[in-house]
């Protein structure tokens, strides 16, 4: 590596990683101990999956994980694409686990599945995951106890599920493409392509657009073209930038939100202002976050077209320009655009949940519509992180993880702090409410300020959470205040209110 003292910034942001694993990560048990307290079973070994496994681990849970894939899908999507990816925004927004070190601002493929792998290993979980198991039901017992499959897997309290929000690639069928003579590739297979000196155009505008565009420039293809059927936000890869935009405590768009339009208008996009949204606000869909494309169009190296794809041809694609404003599939010019090499950018599809209960997705209180946009309003010992997401700005993987899995060790552990589905629901109500002016559903878009009001909301209303607070926000306590559980537990027992509720999914609290 760099000598660390030529990089004062890369310095600082190493120290600070030191600190925050030293303070904030939970010792990993010795190998082998026998953990004592409830069982999780936990779906998809990706960045979530692992990184809540650990939390589980250094608080003493017992958790199995199930992945689908076999061995060499550790590590979830990030397993799957190809080593042409990296991160786009900075590392900092994404220390999925507080022992997470990064040895760079933006590390590529490689050093992501590194660092989930060596997690993995570091909290044991190597012994504790099951591969090649596809998980297609979840069911109770009449104890309220989970079996995942079936019983031959074992009995779990608490389910995390993390099958994230990318699975198979997602391949639009476009008319005539048997005619095309070029190649086609999806986003994801782009390792080892060449595109030296050829005409590449991209078929999509998110986040996969833009690895595209970087592969392309990479491998100095002559001429890029982007089609994309909407405007999109295009914001700087600047990490003081990201973080000042994910701090909207409105979490949608406002009256303010001119102003951070404005400035990206006059001082990002400048010439090039006629590619910003006026049709849609920053706070309204996930932004693509990229430095360099502007530089690229002003030079004449790369094109971005707004329009619909009408089918392939011989030589490329034909295309339905659209002008500004003309909605999908309005009327346009039809152009003919030249490729050797087309990639779809078009995405991942989305994983299904529907392994859970059906009563979990009964309107209108199904996904995203939870409490927390996370626990079914029915079952606060299921826990679906980071699965139901739908656009966010700066919300990435970062230390919602960690807060997400120990709210949930917090309500297997304390039966007070498990809120009643009625007043689950009340939750969801007010919150939709509150963002009934947003231009989005209410758990549509959030920004990361907008989750940590959530979070501070959820503990500050019921009491029995209080002494909860710094287990959940920043796992301080190895074992949680337990021993005031205890007491609260002889209380009710004395004054005969333990009847009825069974195992630790049914909620008594508010
Ligand atoms: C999973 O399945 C693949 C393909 O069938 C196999 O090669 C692999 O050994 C299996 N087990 C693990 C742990 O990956
Ligand atoms: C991708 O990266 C891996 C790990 O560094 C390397 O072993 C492999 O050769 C690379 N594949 C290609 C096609 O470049
Ligand atoms: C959470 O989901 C979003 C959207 O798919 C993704 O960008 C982000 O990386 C995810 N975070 C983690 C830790 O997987
Ligand atoms: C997952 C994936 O798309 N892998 C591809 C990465 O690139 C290699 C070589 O170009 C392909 O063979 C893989 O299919």
């Amino acid at each position: 590596m760099d000598n660390l003292l030529l990089h004062p910034f890369l310095f600082l942001y190493q120290l600070f990683q030191w600190i925050a694993d030293k303070l904030l990560s939970p010792t990993p048990p010795p190998p082998n101990s026998k953990l004592s307290r409830p069982r999780i079973a936990i779906i998809g070994a990706g960045i979530t999956g692992v990184s809540s496994a650990a939390h589980c681990i250094g608080h003493g849970f017992d958790v199995q994980l199930f992945e689908k894939e076999g061995r060499d899908g550790l590590g979830g999507i990030w397993s799957r694409v190809n080593n042409t990816s990296g991160l786009q925004i900075h590392s900092m927004m994404y220390r999925f686990h507080p022992s997470v070190q990064w040895a760079r601002g933006y590390p590529n493929k490689e050093q992501i599945v590194e660092q989930v792998t060596e997690l993995w290993k570091r909290y044991g979980l190597d012994s504790r995951t099951t591969f090649n198991t596809s998980v297609d039901k979840v069911t109770q017992d009449s104890e309220g106890r989970w079996i995942v499959n079936s019983e031959s897997n074992g009995k779990f309290d608490g389910i995390i599920a993390a099958v994230g929000t990318c699975g198979d690639p997602s391949t639009p069928r476009i008319n005539n493409q048997q005619a095309f003579k070029g190649e086609v590739y999806h986003s994801s297979q782009l390792t080892g392509k060449e595109a030296k000196g050829k005409k590449v155009v991209i078929i999509g505008g998110g986040a996969s657009a833009v690895e595209a565009l970087e592969f392309a420039t990479n491998s100095h293809a002559e001429h890029t073209t982007i089609l994309a059927r909407s405007d999109k936000w295009i914001i700087p890869r600047n990490p003081i930038v990201n973080v000042l935009l994910s701090f909207n405590i409105f979490g949608q768009e406002t009256f303010l939100s001119f102003i951070p339009e404005f400035l990206l208008r006059k001082f990002f996009y400048r010439d090039l202002s006629d590619l910003a949204p006026t049709d849609k606000g920053i706070f309204e869909g996930t932004p693509m976050v990229n430095s360099d494309i502007f530089d690229l169009i002003r030079s004449g190296d790369a094109e971005w077209l707004r329009g619909d794809i009408l089918s392939f041809t011989e030589n490329g694609l034909k295309f339905n320009q659209r002008a500004k404003g003309v909605p999908k599939r309005g009327p346009g010019k039809t152009v003919n655009v030249d490729a050797d090499i087309v990639i779809l950018a078009t995405g991942f599809d989305r994983p299904s949940l529907s392994f859970l209960p059906s009563e979990t997705f009964e309107a209108p209180y199904g996904p995203p519509n939870w409490y927390l946009q996370t626990f079914p309003p029915q079952h606060p010992s299921v826990c679906a992180t980071n699965c139901t997401y739908i656009n966010a700005i700066g919300s990435v993987g970062n230390w919602h993880i960690g807060i997400y899995t120990r709210i949930l060790l917090m309500f297997l552990l304390d039966p007070m702090t498990r809120p009643r589905p009625w007043w689950t629901k009340c939750w969801i109500d007010m919150t939709r409410l509150l963002k009934h002016f947003s231009p989005t559903g209410a758990f549509d878009f959030f920004t990361y300020l907008e989750l940590v009001w959530w979070f501070v909301f959820c503990v500050a209303i019921n009491p029995f959470r209080w002494k909860w607070a710094l287990f959940v926000f920043f796992g301080i306590g190895r074992e949680g205040p337990v021993g005031v559980v205890e007491v609260e537990d002889r209380v009710r027992e004395k004054l005969g209110l333990t009847n009825g509720v069974k195992g630790r999914d049914e909620g008594m609290g508010i």
